[in-house]
């Protein structure tokens, strides 16, 4: 993770000196309609299916898929929202796979990202993004507290991820809603009662999402009957490409 954070922190200063802040800021943002993931994930299946290349955790995943087929795949089999990796060193994502999908796609996009500048928020609306993630681990408390005003105030909607009980600290009420990440971003490892002991500590009415290692229908229902509001997926359906969600949403 620290690595990962150095490297952001490399590549935001480079896209700065590209195109300075208020450069980005000046030029309008695109005008995609917006849609809120608070309300699809309730409308729809729950499903935020992901778009990922690789992962320090898993290596390659599938490296030649197409984005535009996968998202709309998972918007026909009723995803309740897309989220789509934009860091390219660790997951081979690219700006691009937004801009190919933003047209075409009437389902919430998440920029999934590691979050750790203002800049990054200009960014994500410029491209088309409804939904961000801020990730606990990375940011501190009041960074959480700003970085919250700053999306919302663009029209972004915020994914709040957590994975420890110390993590709790970086709630607020304004988030819009809470991921709690079944995997450890430092040893990899997924532990999905973890999560559960997690979010039953969470305000009652939070909205929640189980991120990572859901790899079967067991697991999704494990977590779906504790209650969890969404269902962050990567892994599972990059590896079965084309596979219809019936089973996990019947
Ligand atoms: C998806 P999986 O195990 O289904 O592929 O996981 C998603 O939860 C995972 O990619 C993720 C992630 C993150 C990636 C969760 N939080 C933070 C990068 C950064």
């Amino acid at each position: 993770l620290d690595q990962i954070i150095t490297r952001k922190k490399q590549e935001v200063s480079y896209s700065k000196s590209a195109v300075p802040l208020e450069q980005l800021k000046d030029s309008g943002f695109f005008g995609r309609e917006t849609y809120s993931l608070k309300q699809t994930l309730k409308s729809k299946s729950g499903i935020i299916a992901e778009f990922k290349r690789k992962s320090p955790s898993k290596g390659v995943i599938s490296e030649n898929a197409d984005v535009l087929d996968v998202a709309k795949s998972y918007k026909t089999y009723g995803a309740s929202g897309i989220s789509i990796l934009t860091d390219s060193e660790f997951f081979g994502g690219t700006f691009d796979d937004i801009l190919k999908v933003r047209n075409e796609i009437t389902i919430p996009i998440l920029r999934k990202d590691f979050m750790i500048d203002e800049y990054q928020f200009y960014e994500a609306k410029s491209i088309g993004a409804d939904v961000v993630l801020l990730i606990a681990a990375c940011l501190s408390v009041s960074q959480v507290q700003e970085f919250t005003d700053l999306a919302q105030g663009l029209g972004l909607e915020v994914l709040l991820e957590i994975h420890t009980e110390d993590e709790l600290a970086h709630y607020n009420e304004n988030v819009d809603l809470v991921g709690i990440n079944n995997r450890n971003l430092k040893d990899f490892k997924v532990d999905l009662q973890h999560s559960v002991n997690l979010k039953n500590l969470l305000p009652q009415n939070t909205l929640s999402v189980a991120e990572s290692g859901i790899y079967s229908v067991e697991d999704f229902r494990f977590l779906k009957k504790k209650g969890f509001d969404g269902f962050l997926m990567g892994e599972y359906f990059m590896k079965n490409p084309g596979e219809a969600f019936d089973k996990f949403i019947n």
